[in-house]
């Protein structure tokens, strides 16, 4: 930038060369992005006192469990459908390598259900099912229904794994339980 500066003072043409340079390095990248729009609240410039908020550009979400019944097979029983689904909702596409996440599907403590998967595009999903037999008047599934909880499990050095694109920004999102209880009122 030295150099830069004192060609400024020779070559006029030069300026506009040195201008487009500080102008670069200012330029944020998309991971870097912040939300100028929250500066100006309700029409007031916030100025000094704005914080910025980095955008969370790489997000994926456990959005929902749904229950279905398959088969009945007595009053009180039947096949059903467990059905867990991750969404990537953030903006960007998550791009991670092989074995490094999987999607979990978990009655109370037990582990049922996982599928693997690698990349997902933005609004794409993954889903992971479990089948089984319910009796709904049973204690251990009528009274005392077990939770379901589906998980995005990832590699603990997911982080710092020198790929920022399966960076999760949100992982508070990560989880979605639901009582089985429902499953009772398909019977
Ligand atoms: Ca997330
Ligand atoms: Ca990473």
């Amino acid at each position: 930038m030295k150099n830069c500066f004192s060609q400024m003072v020779k070559k006029v043409s030069m300026v506009s060369l040195c201008l487009g340079a500080v102008a670069f390095s200012a330029t944020l990248s998309a991971d870097d992005r912040i939300d100028l729009g929250d500066r100006y609240r309700n029409g007031r410039d916030l100025g000094r006192d704005f914080r910025p908020i980095p955008l969370c550009a790489i997000d994926l979400a456990a959005t929902s469990l749904n229950f279905q019944l398959l088969n009945r097979t007595s009053t009180y029983r039947g096949q059903v459908r467990i059905t867990g689904v991750l969404k990537n909702v953030g903006r960007l596409s998550y791009l991670s390598g092989a074995r490094q996440q999987s999607l979990n599907l978990y009655e109370d403590r037990r582990l049922v259900a996982t599928v693997p998967f690698v990349n997902l595009a933005v609004s794409g999903s993954v889903t992971v099912n479990f089948v089984r037999n319910w009796d709904a008047s049973s204690a251990a599934e009528g009274e005392f229904p077990p939770t379901y909880k589906i998980i995005l499990s990832q590699d603990p050095d997911i982080y710092i794994d020198g790929n920022v694109n399966n960076d999760d920004c949100n992982t508070r999102n990560n989880t979605f339980t639901r009582s089985g209880s429902a499953i009772n009122d398909l019977l």
